[in-house]
């Protein structure tokens, strides 16, 4: 079945995909009950580093897809024991969109009827029956590219350019889904940078770009099971959904603590740097009546000496 390779074009697109492909994080799923073809996609997959998983059965499918989030590539027969590939797709896009996990369909060249029930279906793409190595890897470098431009689209909108800390818009957002698990325990802190203007004025923009960086690294670290971001220019933002008042304070105060000892080092400039931080606990008005009382609480430390935390 193999059609003649053109060898040139192979190896040129055996670069691009593991070049594509090199963190390896990314799963395939095999959807056949037919081994030879199985085993034949998977083993090109194998020699592209992918990480596979197979099955012989609709259900089976399904359930790697709920067992593996890195699964982001499906390919489907459509011949199945218990189900058909066209069944399997609906159910795999009532759960994820063409843009989060791409599916590919398996037709036979003969079956344009079903390539076009595939697309029709939500796949993105389908592969006829019998295809050769260059095709199959076309497409599946093409569907792979398309789901990490994505990715990296996505992660460019939510994150801060600077510091790569969560943006504004996308601190919203995972509030917004964190409030409805956890309605009842939340503080909300703002941490703002003192004298920054400071910092640039005196060592230059590049070293006040450096701190913010490495503030930003700082709040990441301390943070993660929270939800931080940077806010503005030289403030950031942390939302507990699930920490005390007296609880977050205390956090918070410690993290203004290791933050003051450190001595930033600059080409050859050392420094030091403290945040002033306005922390409160649940208030009505949402997350938008937290921001106002915890910018309450934040002007308060700024003008009892900065340096402090407020509640
Ligand atoms: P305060 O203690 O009252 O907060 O004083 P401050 O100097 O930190 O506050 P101010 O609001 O006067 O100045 C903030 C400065 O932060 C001004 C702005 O140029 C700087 N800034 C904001 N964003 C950036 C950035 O991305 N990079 C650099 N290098 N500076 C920034
Ligand atoms: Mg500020
Ligand atoms: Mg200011
Ligand atoms: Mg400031």
């Amino acid at each position: 079945y193999i059609l003649k390779e053109n060898e040139q074009v192979y190896e040129y697109l055996s670069v691009l995909l593991s070049r594509l492909h090199k963190n390896k994080s990314l799963g395939v799923l095999v959807v056949d009950n037919a081994r030879v073809s199985r085993n034949r996609i998977t083993s090109l997959l194998r020699r592209h580093n992918f990480m596979t998983y197979e099955a012989m059965t609709g259900q089976q499918g399904l359930e790697s897809l709920t067992r593996y989030n890195h699964i982001k590539l499906v390919i489907v027969a459509n011949d199945l024991p218990d189900s058909s590939g066209i069944k399997i797709l609906s159910e795999i896009r009532q759960r994820a969109k063409k843009e989060d996990i791409a599916v590919i369909g398996l037709a036979d060249s003969g079956d344009t009827g079903l390539s076009a029930r595939f697309i029709k279906s939500g796949a993105n793409d389908y592969l006829a029956q019998p295809y050769g190595q260059e095709e199959f890897l076309c497409r599946i470098m093409q569907n792979i590219e398309y789901i990490e431009n994505i990715e990296l689209i996505r992660r460019a909108a939510n994150s801060d350019f600077l510091t790569g800390l969560p943006n504004r818009r996308h601190f919203f957002e995972r509030v917004a889904a964190a409030t409805q698990l956890a309605p009842i325990c939340q503080c909300l802190a703002l941490i703002d940078i003192d004298h920054f203007k400071k910092i640039n004025d005196t060592y230059g923009h590049d070293c006040g770009d450096y701190t913010l960086r490495e503030i930003a690294k700082l709040v990441s670290s301390t943070f993660s099971q929270h939800i931080p971001a940077r806010f503005g220019g030289e403030e950031f933002c942390v939302f507990m959904p699930n920490i005390g008042l007296q609880t977050a304070v205390k956090i918070f105060d410690d993290f203004r603590q290791a933050l003051a000892d450190i001595e930033f080092k600059f080409e050859g400039k050392v420094f030091h740097c403290a945040v002033s931080i306005g922390v409160t606990a649940l208030e009505h008005g949402g997350v938008n009546g937290m921001l106002r009382k915890a910018d309450e609480y934040l002007y308060q430390a700024k003008n009892t000496g900065r340096n402090r935390v407020e509640h």
